[in-house]
């Protein structure tokens, strides 16, 4: 709808950037820090060095001045649940408490609020080998038990925490929840089952945060793609109702309303794929909700109807990743509208604008982007800066969709860009960059991990400083 008026960004609205523990930190077996199943099922070194990423366990003081620098109002972030404890339960290890500390006290004394995730992917090896991991019911209490010890060490400054990042793709992934890849039948009712247990998890963690941290706000950050029907055949429009049930809205109906959606519980009952539910656990998710809905946005899908028939039965998925045919659901098909990165992701800032206004209608919670960004490839040009037109291209087209949903009512706590600087990427090693910082290495020449700021970073500094406004120049 086209609107006479934008309302200015609310002050106290926080400009922030993320990273995450693996993608960034490096020092991957230094200070006693344990296996994490990202390190021993993910990290393939032929596609680059994991070992180092970006070295911020060494250099985080340097590139905390630099977020102070840009006036960073928030900085996301992980923490590697293997530094605090090395096997995921157990001993705690000091020198990891120490890090996260010295972390959040060079964060607050910047004047940067510390956004901090639990869990970012990096599941303890060590409770996949005692026990299987999130498909028994003791890892909910070693969660609890792990997020509680955050909650009461660092609680006292840092007030925003993220439950589980991308608990919705998480369960897609076998890695990700330490199976190897195989049978897609098996591996997604083991993948229902963790996505269970993690959602009754997250409830616990809920009220343990509220309990402890005094005026802690808590949520899951989910990953939401804008999805479309790519026709108006009504079997099409169908077909993009029954993916945003069973691909969007799935985790956060469980968090925030505590239930399955109807639609979510047949498609798992059909095939076989319903995890026991023991009693108390949807009455318990209901009494514990999010204070906040976070969710990381880069591009949208469009789905068309995908009826079944001999050679594609039912349940027989395929999509590296993520589902992109589901036999009796949809099948993702390319959008001919919109262009895409390097890495055929369709960058739509309008269909961010619709996913927060599907999210507050949806759940009446206030919004918080904790990722959002452009990869590209990139390399050092000689005068230093790296000119990332592109990404502040699509950086500003995504914050002003986010006003002009506030402008109809939404409510924003915060924009954090992924990613503060250039980290490993979840898939594709370093070449994929999506940083307002250069870092100079590559994908196994670690060179000097020098930090080099691009044009984006001026760019963001300016839009932070006059809170927003000079997104409109
Ligand atoms: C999200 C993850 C991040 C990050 C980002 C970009 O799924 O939460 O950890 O990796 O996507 O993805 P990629 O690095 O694969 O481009």
């Amino acid at each position: 709808m086209e609107t006479t008026s934008i309302r200015p960004f609310p002050e106290g609205f926080l400009w922030g950037a993320s990273t995450s523990a693996f993608q960034a930190e490096g020092a991957a077996h230094e200070d006693g820090k344990g296996l994490s199943v990202m390190d021993v099922r993910v990290q393939d070194p032929s596609i680059t060095n994991y070992e180092v990423a970006s070295d911020h366990y060494h250099r985080f003081r340097e590139d905390v001045a630099l977020m102070k620098e840009m006036g960073l109002k928030a900085y996301r972030f992980s923490i590697a649940w293997t530094r605090i404890f090395p096997e995921g339960n157990g001993e705690v290890n000091q020198k990891g408490v120490d890090f996260y500390n010295e972390l959040i006290d060079e964060l607050v004394a910047a004047n940067i609020t510390p956004i901090v995730t639990i869990y970012h992917f990096e599941y303890p090896q060590g409770l996949i080998d005692q026990y299987g991991g999130w498909l028994d019911r003791r890892s909910i209490d070693d969660y609890v038990n792990y997020a509680s010890f955050l909650f009461r060490t660092y609680g006292d400054r840092v007030k925003y925490w993220l439950t589980v990042n991308e608990q919705d793709h998480v369960v897609h992934m076998p890695f990700r929840i330490g199976l190897q890849k195989g049978d897609v039948k098996v591996t997604k009712k083991a993948g229902f089952l963790a996505n269970h247990n993690m959602c009754v998890a997250a409830a616990k963690a809920i009220a343990a945060c509220h309990e402890i941290v005094e005026g802690g706000k808590i949520g899951p950050a989910v990953c939401f793609d804008m999805m479309y029907p790519t026709s108006n055949k009504p079997e099409d429009g169908l077909a993009w109702l029954d993916a945003m049930d069973i691909r969007n809205y799935y985790v956060l109906d469980m968090n925030v309303h505590g239930e399955y959606n109807g639609v979510f519980r047949k498609y798992l009952e059909d095939r076989g794929w319903m995890p026991e539910i023991y009693p108390g656990d949807m009455e318990l998710m209901k009494a514990n909700k999010p204070d906040f809905v976070a969710f990381n946005y880069y591009a949208s899908k469009s789905v068309s109807a995908y009826p079944t028939d001999d050679e594609h039965k039912m349940g027989e998925i395929v999509g590296d990743l993520l589902p992109e045919t589901d036999p009796g659901v949809f099948r993702v098909v390319k959008n001919e509208n919109l262009k895409a990165t390097l890495w055929g992701w369709e960058i739509d800032d309008v269909g961010l604008e619709g996913v927060c206004r599907i999210l507050w209608d949806r759940y009446r919670l206030p919004l918080l982007i904790t990722e959002c960004g452009f990869g590209n490839k990139e390399t050092l040009p000689e005068d230093g800066m790296v000119k990332d037109d592109d990404r502040i291209d699509y950086l500003s087209r995504h914050i002003k969709a986010v006003q002009r949903s506030m402008n109809v009512g939404v409510p924003f706590i915060g924009f954090c860009a992924w990613s503060f600087m250039d980290i490993i990427s979840g898939h594709s090693g370093f070449s994929k960059r999506y940083g307002f910082v250069f870092v100079n290495r590559d994908e196994h020449d670690l060179k000097d991990l020098k930090r080099y700021k691009k044009k984006s970073f001026g760019w963001y500094q300016k839009v932070i400083a006059t809170n927003g406004a000079s997104l409109d120049e």
